[in-house]
């Protein structure tokens, strides 16, 4: 059956016109004028753009004793009913996991997902077992992308030495690393500090985790990728310290990108003063939230284009698996919500406001992410072959977010009250309504495993330390005798 959405204004990364798209077998057909089809979505008075594409979030995650709420189900569905059409979910072996064992337990959980989604696997130990499975995630099963955690520290936490180790074996296979970049042993240390001078609240997370503990991870990272002559990846830069360190990055010609989150852009540290425990402990994350020169700072490098990609580390917990934190911080599970809200909030707080352009938006919240992970135009795109993952976005409509109305499974939304105004009237992944004016009609298992295969051997860190890879003996004449 093949689907003309007529009427609309087409808005890409880099184009805004009026044309009409034809949809037959999932995919893009034609774009132009008067097309026809069996069946017609009117796109009057909207913008049709690429589908979202949310490069992190965690369905069902064993972290800090508990299970992310939101399972593939639930999370994908609040993906389609906030425009997203595809999530990038971290799969994540214990230390000391076989890495193809966690694959088939995450290949397992995702069967649910309504619209498409693909992995990055994370080194969360090294070993040599771990240098021989890493060749299998990215040939065999489609996977570019190893991450890493600079922190918590006694669980998920790699040292430097695995981390230039795994990240040289990326270089090699064409992979790309992504790092959670906090230095997780002076985490580690303020927490206990903290707790032992009685600061015991969901605040003193973030007094444990401030800027310049990301800062110093984001720069080390940096320069190991660099080392290791692999480009980097940034999850959740919230801060200018980090921030500062991508940007200096990317002047001095190193391929880094930096990802900040729509929970830092929208919401502050003034958040964790609420006398409400819940209320601060439900938007406990990391790293958390920071105050508004940072934010703003993180707005200004979407514009500019030091920061590429809006996503929403989806990890929900509810109000009760929050509580297991009462009296001890350090066991508030990490995590908020998001999926359903980032580009709504993205569309309200930024193209609304003036900050962001259209097309900036469309770059930001889908086509730059589907170019750094290897899966453009596929995805991300509004061409001819291209998947018919799209958003048909009516600027005019509003809604007030509330935990009422949301797919999430969680008992509250961490952006509850907050209005916006730019909403998806339909969300169509690979050619079928997933959503349609915030009612899902996705099904459990529509979606699709996306494979992401290796980089060009070009996608390479240019660096003066390249060298420091493959380096040239001298050759010398006058050896003196005896060596
Ligand atoms: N941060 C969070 O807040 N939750 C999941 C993992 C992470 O790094
Ligand atoms: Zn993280
Ligand atoms: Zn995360
Ligand atoms: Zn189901």
């Amino acid at each position: 059956m093949s689907m003309v959405i007529r009427g609309g204004t087409i808005v890409t990364a880099d184009l805004t016109y009026k044309s009409d798209i034809l949809v037959e077998d999932g995919k893009i057909a034609a774009i132009g004028d008067n097309l026809t089809g069996d069946k017609v979505i009117d796109a009057d008075g909207c913008y049709v753009m690429p589908g979202g594409i949310d490069p992190h979030t965690h369905m069902e995650m064993p972290f800090m004793g508990t299970y992310s709420e939101d399972d593939f189900e639930s999370g994908t569905k609040a993906a389609v009913a906030g425009g997203t059409t595809m999530v990038v979910d971290f799969c994540l072996p214990a230390p000391n996991q076989s890495l193809l064992e966690a694959l088939q337990a995450w290949d397992n959980k995702s069967s649910k997902a309504v619209c498409d989604y693909s992995f990055h696997m994370a080194v969360t130990w090294w070993s040599e077992q771990v240098f021989d499975e890493m060749k299998i995630v990215v040939e065999e099963k489609g996977i570019n992308t190893f991450k890493h955690f600079m922190a918590y520290k006694g669980a998920l936490m790699v040292d430097d030495d695995e981390m230039f180790a795994s990240f040289q074996r990326c270089s090699e296979l064409g992979a790309m690393p992504l790092v959670h970049a906090e230095n997780g042993d002076v985490v580690a240390t303020l927490q206990q500090k903290l707790l032992a001078e009685g600061n015991n609240g969901p605040e003193a997370h973030a007094y444990s985790r401030p800027v310049d503990v990301e800062g110093e991870a984001c720069n080390r990272a940096i320069m190991i990728a660099d080392m290791a002559n692999v480009p980097l990846y940034i999850v959740h830069v919230s801060c200018e310290p980090a921030h500062e360190a991508i940007r200096r990055a990317r002047q001095n010609g190193k391929r880094v990108f930096g990802e900040p989150l729509i929970q830092h852009l929208v919401l502050d540290d003034s958040e964790y003063k609420n006398t409400d425990w819940d209320h601060a402990a439900r938007r406990v994350m990391s790293p958390p939230f920071r105050s508004k020169e940072h934010q703003d700072g993180l707005w200004n490098g979407l514009a500019s284009g030091s920061l590429q990609v809006v996503a929403t580390d989806h990890c929900a917990f509810t109000t009760e698996q929050k509580r297991m934190g009462v009296g001890d911080f350090t066991k508030i599970p990490n995590g908020t919500g998001g999926l359903e809200d980032r580009m709504p909030l993205l569309w309200s707080r930024g193209v609304n406001t003036g900050r962001l352009t259209m097309n900036e938006f469309v770059a930001v919240t889908s086509t730059n992410i589907a170019k750094i992970l290897n899966v453009y135009p596929r995805k991300g795109a509004i061409l001819v072959g291209a998947d018919a993952d799209l958003v048909v976005w009516d600027p005019k409509v509003s809604k007030t977010i509330t935990a009422k109305h949301q797919q999430s499974a969680i008992d509250y939304n961490v952006f509850e009250g907050i209005e916006v105004t730019g909403l998806p009237r339909y969300t169509i992944s690979r050619g079928r309504i997933a959503a349609e004016e915030g009612v899902v009609v996705a099904k459990c298992g529509d979606g699709e495993f996306v494979r992401r295969d290796a980089y060009p051997a070009v996608n390479k860190a240019l660096s003066k330390w390249k060298e420091l890879t493959s380096p040239r003996k001298v050759e010398r004449k006058g050896i003196p005798a005896g060596v």
